[in-house]
């Protein structure tokens, strides 16, 4: 089984408070019908790459909890609860723990300090965890313990100033390869891998989702689905400009593993 290679996702709906979301860059608030129809497209992308998605209620009283990355990490074997690195989005993990334990048999919860999921990126060789102004050294020590215990390996990474998440400037796009932007693939941390570079007027791209053979992107990068077309993968582009506005993309709307089938 690969890294993302997905049978199982957990979304939950925009409330109408998502338009209130945390944002770092001034501008114009989202469009809260925009969203909902952004977010629909989403979710048929996911069912339609073979996915069985749980919808969860909104909930208003958490506008960026539609980001249901960032306050957890799930994986075949166990669901890990997280400590959001925002004030606004930490009591998120509480909300969600219900429904993983519903579905894990196995539930953790990190310990100490501060972990985004946009922080995280599973590859095969092992887990990143970036550290930013939303994950701690101390909260990614926490993870690297709770990874160790459901047998995963990790390293710790810097993520370039001024980076929301790790994941804001690179994904994973095969086994071997990561898409990432010009800042990123210069630091060396993807040493080892083969790196694709954005071209800088779509660093917004940089944060794609691969589920099962497809490679979904953000719609209005031509010369980066090109550049992966190029490079072999199944590119479908999906519209995210409004969700944009609150620093989101398309990793960070769901929740994705690979539940073995009972036998
Ligand atoms: C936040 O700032 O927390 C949200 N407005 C956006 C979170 C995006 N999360 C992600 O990319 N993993």
């Amino acid at each position: 089984m690969r890294v993302f290679d997905f049978n199982s996702a957990i979304v939950r709906t925009p409330g109408r408070s998502v338009v209130n979301g945390l944002t770092a860059s001034p501008g114009p608030a989202p469009v809260y019908e925009t969203i909902l129809s952004e977010h629909r497209s989403y979710v048929a992308a996911l069912q339609t790459a073979g996915v069985h998605v749980t919808l969860l209620e909104p909930l208003e009283q958490f506008p960026d909890s539609i980001f249901v990355e960032d306050p957890a990490l799930v994986f075949p074997q166990a669901a890990l609860l997280l400590r959001p690195g925002a004030p606004t989005r930490s009591a998120e993990s509480a909300t969600l723990a219900p429904t993983l334990a519903a579905r894990f048999s196995t539930v953790l919860q990190l310990s100490a300090g501060y972990v985004d999921g946009g922080d995280i990126l599973v590859t095969p060789r092992g887990v990143l965890i970036g550290l930013s102004a939303r994950t701690n050294e101390a909260g990614a020590v926490a993870l690297q313990d709770l990874l160790r215990s459901i047998g995963l390996a990790s390293d710790i990474v810097q993520v370039p100033g001024g980076t929301l998440h790790l994941k804001t400037d690179c994904s994973l796009i095969d086994e071997e390869t990561i898409l990432a932007t010009k800042q990123l693939a210069a630091s060396g941390l993807l040493a080892g891998f083969r790196v694709l570079v954005l071209p800088e007027e779509e660093r917004a791209a940089a944060n794609a989702l691969r589920v099962n053979d497809v490679l979904f992107i953000r719609s209005g990068c031509p010369r980066t689905q090109e550049m992966l077309e190029r490079h072999g993968a199944k590119v479908s582009s999906l519209p995210v400009s409004e969700i944009a506005k609150i620093d989101a993309g398309l990793s960070c709307m769901s929740l994705r593993w690979f539940d073995p089938p009972a036998t």
